[in-house]
Parts: C-alpha cells; sequence; structure tokens
C-alpha cells in the first residue's frame, strides 16, 4: 500500500519521444531550493525583460549559473554578466545542480551537467506565449524544468508554431525533462490564475537548466 502511494505520487509520465514529465520529482528538494533562490535573487534581482519588439515581459526573470538567457531590444542571448549589474550571474548551487543531473538520469539522459539556470517567476495574469528554445549553441543536452508554487498548464506543441498543442497542467514539484527528438518543439504557459501557495504566495517559479555553451 505505502509502496503503490509512493509509486503514485513520484510517477514518469510520458509526453512524446524525448519528454516526459516526473510527477512531484523535485517536492523533497523544495525547501532547500527555495533557500537558495533567495539568494540567488539578493545578487541578481528578478526584472522584467523586453522582447525583441520592445515588450515587457509579462514573467519576471533571473539567471544563475556561468551563462544567463537575456533578452532587450537587440534580440535574445546568452550572456556572462547580468547586464542591470554588470556583474556575472551568481553561481549554480549544488541543491540545483544535484536536482538537475538527478531528474535527467532519471528520463534516461546520464551526465546531464548544465551551467545555465534561468529562473521565471509567474504572478497571476502571466504567461509566455508558444517558443521554441534555440538559443543553446548544440542541442544534444536535454533541458530540465521544474515548477514550485502554483499550478500552470504548459503547451506542449509539435515543430511548427502551428501545431496543435497538448495542454499539461503541472504544479508545485512537478519536473519536465525535454531533449533528443523534443528538443525543438514549440512550447509556452497559459495566464496563471490566481491563487496563493503554502510556501510561495501568490507566485509560480519555474527553473529551466540548460547546457547553453
Ligand atoms: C515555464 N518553460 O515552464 C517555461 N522550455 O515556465 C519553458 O519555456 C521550457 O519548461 C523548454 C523546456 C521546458 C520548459
Ligand atoms: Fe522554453
Amino acid at each position: 500500500m505505502a509502496a503503490d502511494l509512493f509509486d503514485a505520487d513520484l510517477r514518469t509520465e510520458p509526453l512524446a519521444p524525448g519528454a516526459a514529465v516526473l510527477r512531484g520529482f523535485a517536492r523533497a528538494a523544495d525547501a532547500d531550493l527555495l533557500a537558495d533562490l533567495a539568494e540567488i535573487a539578493d545578487g541578481a534581482p528578478f526584472r522584467h525583460m523586453l522582447t525583441p519588439n520592445g515588450l515587457r515581459m509579462s514573467v519576471a526573470m533571473t539567471n544563475c549559473g556561468a551563462l544567463g538567457w537575456v533578452s532587450d531590444k537587440t534580440g535574445y542571448r546568452y550572456d556572462p554578466a547580468d547586464p542591470e549589474t554588470g556583474r556575472p550571474w551568481p553561481s549554480l548551487p549544488a541543491s540545483f545542480l544535484r536536482l538537475a543531473a538527478d531528474a535527467a538520469a532519471q528520463a534516461g539522459f546520464e551526465g546531464f551537467v548544465p551551467d545555465a539556470c534561468l529562473v521565471n517567476r509567474y504572478e497571476p495574469g502571466a504567461r509566455l506565449s508558444l517558443h521554441q528554445d534555440r538559443d543553446e549553441r548544440d542541442f544534444g543536452a536535454p533541458i530540465v524544468s521544474v515548477s514550485l508554487g502554483l499550478p500552470a498548464v504548459f503547451l506542449f506543441g509539435g515543430t511548427t508554431r502551428s501545431d496543435k498543442a497538448l495542454r499539461v497542467p503541472l504544479v508545485h514539484g512537478d519536473v519536465v525533462v525535454w531533449g533528443g527528438p523534443a528538443r525543438l518543439r514549440y512550447h509556452g504557459v497559459l495566464a496563471l490564475k490566481d491563487g496563493r501557495h503554502p510556501l510561495l504566495g501568490p507566485r509560480r517559479i519555474n527553473l529551466t537548466f540548460r547546457k547553453a555553451g
């Protein structure tokens, strides 16, 4: 009985070849992840970046690791320095590295060592429109995406923007691992609904780990 409950709580759901949701995988580490995140946000505060079209993104972002993803009027890039402070991004904490490597291995990608972690903060109404992750140097490494706080609906599309997207509900502690044949599929996040999470209040945090350089 206990084993059955455990399995039902921590199951791996295939999404597509190369993509899976690891339900609850980050829950046991949530307090450590959030304590480390508070330090990261002290050194590199959340900010609303501009898209290349000059629009303010509804999702607030920061980064840790050797490279950080940034967007401004000149386009998207990975930058070793935070343009707001001129300093290197905070380093990747051990708790982040361990979780990312363990999740990747669980999904079949052994030896994942990320050099970039984009941190997305959603408040009610914030959304991320359909996009591909293609600013990384090589597409051989997977992406590991950790959801904390309020639930959200993840859109998982195909290889063209117009392909119909699956709607995948994600809750606190869920991890999506994404690589191989799924690496360039379109995806996004629907507008966050109102709510209050016991640890995070009225927000959702997403940690997206990549090998960017
Ligand atoms: C988010 N995630 O869940 C945004 N990208 O807040 C992403 O854009 C993403 O979850 C690539 C792979 C997995 C992801
Ligand atoms: Fe993405």
